[in-house]
């Protein structure tokens, strides 16, 4: 089994992502293989329980107070409410529920009214994760001993890029809050997004920080942008679909342990786009109809993507251990008939 390296340089990322595309996509699948089910796919579903009015500028979010996007504030959703959604995900086939908050940092009476959400939806028997902003050491381990699994943190973009993104905090204060997740023995999600206009030198420099960590992220999402009217990325030059890819194949090759996630972005790909960050080492996904406030593909269409690429549906991750249950999915299903893919009816 090719080993985990936490030793790269930034110059061996550079050369992965300068391969020639088939180079790159053999290697990246070969390590997918020496780590994973190749065939297997573990989906979470993400619920915003506090959305908008954030008091950043992350120039790529429709949740921040100061960006006019028509989101609409809306205060901390209610356990009862939480662990409605959080059944119904899990009816749906998702193994991951989480739990999305637009504050810079929680006070400690919010990550209070979390840590009994958490373990409401924990009691479900699903796995649990949330994302709240930035942290304390004692707030990360507030939501450990309520049975939190996961935190996820991104570090979003190289750090000689984050100052043209987001000003209101620093680099130095994500990397401060991963630490505290990780003293508290939670597992971390940590990734980022492309198509935010950086350079490919800046996409290695974020995978190169990733992967570079004291320890790789349990799971790694690569977030495609997606641009919503009203902020300040809104109109950004797309990225090419092929340096998408590229891009996933090299968080595939420096961080072969990791889950990496197909994260936002999807209903702006194509099936076959999709199938092809799959092949390069994608083993995740955000399942379910929103993302927080945008949209994802339906259920019924990721459905027909799984019969169609012969995937299974994870219960649960296979980082580190055993590999779990694998949940029914009907092969036979349709498309849902209502979106604009080339295969429905
Ligand atoms: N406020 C917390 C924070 O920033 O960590 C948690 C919620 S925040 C919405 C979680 C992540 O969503 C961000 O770190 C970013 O990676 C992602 N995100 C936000 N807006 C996005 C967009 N328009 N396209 C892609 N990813 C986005
Ligand atoms: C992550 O890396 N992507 C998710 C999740 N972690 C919290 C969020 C995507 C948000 C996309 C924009 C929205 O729906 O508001
Ligand atoms: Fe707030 Fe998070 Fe959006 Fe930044 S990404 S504006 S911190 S909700």
């Amino acid at each position: 089994m090719a080993s985990v390296r936490r030793d790269w340089t930034r110059a061996q990322v550079c050369a992965l992502f300068d391969l020639p595309f088939n180079d790159l996509l053999a290697q990246a699948h070969a390590a997918h293989r020496a780590h994973h089910d190749a065939n297997a796919v573990q989906v979470s579903t993400l619920l915003s329980i506090k959305t908008g009015g954030c008091p950043e500028d992350c120039a790529y979010c429709p949740q921040a107070a100061r960006h006019d996007t028509g989101v609409q504030a809306e205060k901390l959703m209610s356990a009862e409410a939480v662990v409605a959604r959080a059944r119904a995900a899990k009816d749906a086939g998702a193994s991951r529920f989480c739990m999305g908050a637009a504050w810079r940092s929680p006070k400690d009476r919010d990550v209070a009214k979390v840590a009994e959400i958490v373990s409401a939806v924990k009691a479900l028997g699903l796995e649990t994760c949330a994302t709240l902003g930035m942290l304390t050491g004692e707030q990360a381990d507030t939501l450990k001993a309520a049975g939190l699994d996961y935190y996820n943190h991104n570090l979003d973009t190289a750090p000689e890029f984050y100052g043209e993104i987001i000003h209101t905090r620093q680099f130095q204060d994500r990397l401060d809050t991963l630490e505290h997740v990780r003293n508290a023995g939670l597992k971390t999600c940590c990734g980022g997004i492309v198509g935010m206009g950086e350079t490919r030198e800046q996409r290695a420099g974020l995978l190169h920080v990733l992967a570079t960590l004291p320890e790789h992220p349990h799971s790694v999402p690569i977030n495609q942008l997606v641009q919503v009217p009203g902020t300040p990325l809104a109109g950004t030059e797309p990225l090419d679909p092929l340096e998408f890819v590229r891009t996933i194949a090299v968080a595939r090759i420096l961080m072969p342990a990791s889950m990496v996630r197909l994260s936002a972005g999807r209903s702006a790909m194509s099936d076959e786009l999709q199938a092809l960050c799959f092949f390069a080492g994608a083993n995740s996904i955000f399942y379910g109809e929103k993302l927080l406030t945008t949209g994802n593909p339906d259920v019924a269409h990721d459905r027909f993507l799984f019969a169609r690429l012969g995937l299974r549906a994870l219960d649960g991750d296979t980082a580190d251990g055993e590999p779990h249950a694998h949940l029914e999915i009907d092969h036979e299903d349709p498309c849902c008939g209502g979106c604009a893919c080339s295969t429905s009816g």
